[in-house]
C-alpha cells in the first residue's frame, strides 16, 4: 500500500472509477444494496485506505482525511444516481406492462329485459294487492297431506296419478299447485283470511302446450259471508282491469274437488275467440272443516290461473316453450 499524499489520490481515483463503472453495470434494484457495499461496507473498499491513514505523518493526515471524505461522497453520489435510473425503468416497465388502449372501442351492454311472466305476475300481483289480497308463499317440495289430502284429493283419486305428479323420496312431492300454502294459512290464521299464493308449480308433462315447470297464481278470501256473487264481482273486476275494461267475461259452471260449485272463466280475445284464464269456486265445506273452521260459520272463494298462460293470451305466445328456453332474440322483445 502507498504511504504518500499522491499514491493515496490514486488510490481513490481508482477506487471512484471502479464505483462508478460498477453502479452503472446494475440492472436490478435489488443488487443494489449489496454492490455499494462492496465500497462503502463495513468490510468494502474504502476499509484498507482509512487504515492508511494511521500511516501519514500528523501534517498530511486533514488533507488525507478530506480527500477520503470526497471519495466517498463521490462513490455515495454514484450509487444515488444508480438507484433513481433503476426505479425509473422499474416504474417505466410497469407502466408499459399496464398500458391500456383508450382507444379501443368499448364492449356492448345488452339491455336486461323483464321476463313475460315476470311481467304478467306483477301486474297481477299488484292489482290483488289493490283489492286486499296479501301475498304469502312457501315450500315448492310438499307433503302429500297439504298437496292432496286436505284439499279433498284422498289416496285414490286421479289427480295424485304417478302420470301427473313428481314424487320426491321420503313421500314427498313437488307442489302440483300453490294451495297447499293456502291451506297453511288457514290453519295458521282465523277468518277473515284474504291472501294470494303465487309461485312455481310442477306436473309430469311436457309437450307444445304444457311444461313440467310453470307458474300460478291462487287467491282465496274466507269470511262470515263472502258468496259467489262476490266471486262473480271479484273475478270480473279483476280481469276487466288487466284485459281492458270492456272486455267480456264468462263463467261457465266446472268441477274441482277443493271447490262446490265449481267455474271456469274464459275472456273473448280480439279475435272474438273465448280463451279460459281461471278456475274458480266456493272452498269445499270438507276442506274448510280440514282447516279446524265450521262451515256453518265461515265461507269464501278460491280461484287459480296459470301465469304462464296469462303470458301467452296477453302477449299473443303460441309455443309455451319460448317462455323458458331463454332465447335473447324473444326475450329483447319485452
Ligand atoms: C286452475 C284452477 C283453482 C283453487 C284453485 C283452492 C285453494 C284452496 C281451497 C279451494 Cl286452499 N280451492 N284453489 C280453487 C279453484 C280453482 O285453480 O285452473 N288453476 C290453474
Amino acid at each position: 500500500m502507498p504511504c504518500d499524499l499522491d499514491s493515496l489520490k490514486r488510490e481513490l481515483q481508482k477506487l471512484c472509477c471502479d464505483a462508478q463503472e460498477s453502479s452503472q453495470q446494475l440492472k436490478r434494484v435489488a443488487d443494489l444494496p449489496e454492490a455499494k457495499a462492496r465500497f462503502l461496507g463495513r468490510k468494502g473498499a474504502f476499509g484498507p485506505v482509512m487504515r492508511l491513514l494511521g500511516q501519514l505523518s500528523p501534517e498530511e493526515r486533514p488533507a488525507a482525511g478530506e480527500l477520503i471524505n470526497s471519495a466517498k461522497s463521490k462513490v455515495d453520489g454514484c450509487f444515488c444516481e444508480a438507484k433513481m435510473r433503476l426505479e425509473q425503468a422499474a416504474l417505466e416497465a410497469k407502466l408499459q406492462e399496464g398500458r391500456v388502449d383508450v382507444t379501443m372501442p368499448g364492449r356492448r351492454l345488452l339491455p336486461g329485459g323483464m321476463h313475460p311472466v315476470q311481467r304478467v305476475l306483477d301486474e297481477v300481483t299488484d292489482l290483488l294487492g289493490e283489492l286486499g289480497f296479501e301475498l304469502v308463499s312457501g315450500p315448492e317440495v310438499e307433503t302429500e297431506h297439504y298437496n292432496f289430502d286436505l284439499l279433498n284429493m284422498p289416496a285414490d283419486h286421479p289427480a295424485r296419478d304417478m302420470q301427473d305428479t313428481f314424487f320426491v323420496e321420503g313421500g314427498l312431492v313437488l307442489r302440483t299447485q300453490t294451495s297447499p300454502m293456502q291451506v297453511r294459512t288457514m290453519e295458521k290464521r282465523q277468518p277473515p283470511v284474504r291472501v294470494m299464493a303465487p309461485g312455481k308449480v310442477f306436473r309430469c308433462d311436457f309437450d307444445a302446450t304444457h311444461s313440467p315447470t310453470f307458474h300460478q297464481l291462487e287467491g282465496l278470501w274466507i269470511d262470515r259471508d263472502v258468496t259467489m256473487a262476490d266471486l262473480k264481482g271479484i273475478l270480473t273486476y279483476f280481469l276487466r282491469r288487466l284485459f281492458g275494461e270492456d272486455r267480456e267475461v264468462r263463467f261457465r259452471p266446472s268441477f274441482f274437488p277443493f271447490t262446490e260449485p265449481s267455474v271456469e272463466v274464459d275472456v273473448r280475445n280480439d279475435a272474438g275467440n273465448w280463451m279460459e284464464v281461471l278456475g274458480a269456486g266456493m272452498v269445499h265445506p270438507q276442506v274448510l272443516r280440514n282447516v279446524g273452521y265450521d262451515p256453518e260459520q265461515v265461507q269464501g272463494f278460491a280461484f287459480g290461473m296459470g301465469i304462464d298462460r296469462l303470458a301467452m293470451v296477453r302477449y299473443r305466445i303460441t309455443d309455451i316453450r319460448a317462455l323458458f328456453e331463454n332465447d335473447q332474440r324473444f326475450l329483447r322483445q319485452f
